[in-house]
């Protein structure tokens, strides 16, 4: 069924994409801060073409700061530019409109050489499903004007929104598919609640985030739910612990698992482990004596 139905939704929005494209001169590209790489659409090079781009790494306030740090690195490496934003409180949005400009200057400029400017710099956000492309947009157009929420079938016109004297923006995002063919981009999509948990395994889910908390963050997790370490125990095994320590329990005694998966996704996603990344830039040959900890 997947198959049928993918291939075609897909073309269609490639082809939107395309059109859209023409019109503006530089993309924001949103991502989550916690997971760079899959919230990364495969086809976003081909997509954008020669645009220049901003890479916007959303949710930055739910991130580990040292991580985004090594992710700033690996994308300007990459040639793009890149600014940490969080669309929920405004904070990296003033740069954005800032880099915005800077992009386009030699555009403005000659434009302001023929006396005065013939238009505003135009651009648009795209990004995949919950990367917070609503939320950005009306905090940088400092008004409600997306619904939070992509509500299929509601259709109306596009238009420019003034978010500074030279610069508009669309006020619809570009919706891109993930990398939806892998399942390890599933698993941390998941995690972050990008994909809906009511077509998920809660229990399966939860544990394989325990899995991976215990690797990344063994500290945090053994805080949190009061484990006695974590080394050498499988995901379900700290599953459980944690639901015995939070008393999410049964009749007979035994861990309600259903319960403690949803408070464990829960918490994770209300940073209340702390910031957290889940996923660390590939190494780089010139990084290859040890940046990685
Ligand atoms: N903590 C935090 N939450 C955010 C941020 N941006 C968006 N969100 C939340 O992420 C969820 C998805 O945002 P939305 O704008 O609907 O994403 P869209 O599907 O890309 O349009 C919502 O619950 C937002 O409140 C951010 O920078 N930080
Ligand atoms: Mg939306």
């Amino acid at each position: 069924m997947v198959i049928q139905w993918f291939p075609g939704h897909m073309t269609k929005t490639r082809r939107q994409m395309q059109d859209t494209m023409k019109l503006v001169d530089v993309v924001i590209e949103l991502l989550d801060a916690r997971i760079p790489f899959s919230s990364r659409n495969p086809d976003i090079d081909w997509l954008v073409g020669q645009k220049p781009r901003i890479v916007a790494l959303n949710k930055s306030d739910l991130a580990d700061e040292a991580v985004s740090r090594q992710w700033e690195a690996w994308f300007r490496a990459q040639g793009l530019d890149v600014i940490y934003t969080n669309a929920l409180s405004g904070s990296g949005l003033k740069d954005i409109c800032k880099q915005l400009r800077a992009l386009t200057q030699t555009k403005l400029e000659s434009a302001l050489r023929r006396g005065r400017l013939q238009r505003p710099i135009r651009t648009m956000v795209v990004g995949i499903p919950n990367v917070g492309k609503s939320a950005f947009i009306n905090k940088i157009a400092g008004r409600a004007i997306t619904a939070t929420g992509d509500k299929p079938g509601i259709t109306r016109a596009q238009q420019w929104v003034r978010i500074h004297p030279e610069i508009q923006l669309l006020d619809t995002p570009g919706i891109l598919w993930p990398r939806f063919e892998d399942p390890e981009t599933g698993l941390v999509l998941a995690f972050t609640g990008a994909i809906k948990d009511d077509i998920m395994d809660t229990t399966e889910l939860a544990s394989s985030l325990m899995a991976r908390l215990a690797i990344l963050y063994p500290d945090r997790l053994a805080e949190r739910y009061k484990q006695q370490g974590c080394e050498g125990k499988t995901g379900m095994a700290l599953l459980l612990e944690a639901g015995k320590r939070r008393g999410c329990l049964i009749a007979g005694g035994e861990v309600d698992l259903h319960r403690i998966s949803a408070i464990v996704l829960d918490e994770f996603r209300g940073a209340k482990l702390g910031r957290i990344s889940l996923e660390k830039p590939p190494l780089q040959k010139r990084d290859s004596r040890g940046t990685e900890d």
